[in-house]
């Protein structure tokens, strides 16, 4: 039905009257279905546009879009379409990995406290297991907060995101498995470890440990990055494949007595392959010439650790032998032993990075730095293939990256 306010409204706009400023009963009335107002919609789901007669247009008006019609850049913003970047810019609440808004036929639904387990898959009946949802076919999978068995293989080219407080518990080493297909998991707490067998691993924003395992053994290409490895008995990353290692926080792993590497093992460093911007804290690695922080087996240009942030590791950073390429560059380093370190010019050492809450070995430690941080704007603002934001998704924007995954 037409209402008086969409009648008035015509009237304002046909004498060209037009003000943001409405009348608030206005508003609240809301315009009829034939009002020039009512076309005001969501277009394909995911913009904004005025679909107004052009001559009707007011000079105030924001910037419009033309219809965003390219999958690639689905999001209107000040005038332009770009890409989304985060599951609440799109209408079925998925932003996948390269910023586009999946169709709803495209995604599968999980939910741990569904009344209608199994379920289909449906937003209105969602899965309740999330194998079944890994198993569904679709190309995109959301996962509501809850507990799930992470006992699963992913075997299908699939990205699964979780909302947060989407706990995937992996009951043993080798349980949870990647194998051949490019897998994406954005956003879940996953206690326990994962593995990537084969196939290319994606993890985005993943809270992943403890576990008496290899926090992340990746044999297939690994891409994990913001995300935080703690606490897995075995070391926190081992990659045997191309890799791309950035804004992670890998803190408290390893045993004294356990594994040849504390926070990361690299056994292949193929070229393309990216480590900058970690903070590797308090990982430790049993001694002699064993590495608490990063064990460097191969050596090419993207093994270097470029702005990363060392420290409390032991029984030392960045361990030996190390070729040159796997040396840290533009790093915070802290050595404890040996007493000569290797000469790494563009390097130093601090006596306090200032970590935000720190009680070593326990959960949670807080391992942003504080604003008085010596590791702040101290990166290497020219280094090739910086992200452009940090841990938390900050922008490193100012020109002078703060040094390890936290950008203030
Ligand atoms: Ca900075
Ligand atoms: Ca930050």
């Amino acid at each position: 039905m037409r209402s008086a306010a969409g009648l008035a409204l015509v009237v304002l706009l046909a004498a060209g009257c037009w003000n943001w400023s409405f009348p608030t009963d206005l508003l609240a009335d809301g315009p009829g279905p034939d009002s020039p107002v009512a076309d005001l919609r969501v277009d394909g789901g995911q913009d904004f546009a005025l679909d107004l007669e052009p001559d009707l247009i007011p000079d105030q008006a924001p910037p419009e879009c033309p219809p965003c019609t390219n999958p690639a850049t689905p999001i209107c913003d000040k005038g332009k379409c770009r890409p989304c970047d985060s599951d609440g810019e799109c209408l079925n609440g998925f932003c996948n990995a390269t910023g586009e808004c999946p169709a709803a036929s495209d995604i599968a639904h999980v939910n741990s406290s569904s009344r209608s387990c199994p379920g289909n898959g449906d937003k209105a009946t969602p899965f309740c297991a999330f194998v079944d949802g890994a198993d569904s076919g679709k190309a995109h999978v959301l996962v509501e907060p809850g507990n799930y068995d992470g006992d699963v293989t992913l075997d299908a080219p699939q990205e699964i995101h979780g909302k947060p407080g989407a706990i995937l518990k992996v009951s043993a080493c080798d349980k949870l498995l990647i194998e051949k297909a490019k897998v994406t998991l954005v956003g879940f707490t996953i206690e326990g470890s994962i593995k990537i067998v084969s196939g290319t691993g994606v993890l985005l924003r993943d809270r992943i440990g403890p576990s008496a395992c290899i926090g992340v053994e990746a044999t297939g290409e690994l891409t994990l990055e913001r995300s935080f490895i703690f606490g897995h008995d075995l070391g926190g990353v081992h990659v045997k494949d191309k890799y791309s290692l950035v804004n992670n926080i890998i803190a408290q792993n390893g045993t004294p007595g356990g594994p040849q590497f504390g926070a990361i093992k690299l056994e292949v460093a193929p070229s393309g392959s990216r480590l900058m911007h970690n903070t590797i804290a308090f990982n430790q690695s049993k001694g002699g010439a064993k590495e608490g922080a990063i064990r460097c087996e191969a050596a090419a240009a993207g093994s270097m650790c470029v702005n990363c942030l060392f420290w409390g590791n032991t029984p030392n950073d960045q361990g030996y032998p190390m070729g040159p390429n796997c040396n840290p560059l533009f790093s915070i380093e802290d050595y404890k032993s040996p007493a000569s370190a290797p000469s790494h010019t563009s390097n130093f050492t601090v006596t306090d990075p200032k970590f935000v809450s720190l009680t070593p070995g326990t959960d949670p430690a807080d391992y942003h730095i504080q604003p008085t941080s010596p590791a702040r704007d101290k990166g290497n603002p020219l280094a090739t293939g910086l992200p452009a934001d940090d841990y938390d998704g900050d922008p490193r924007s100012d020109g002078q990256p703060d040094i390890g995954a936290d950008e203030i």
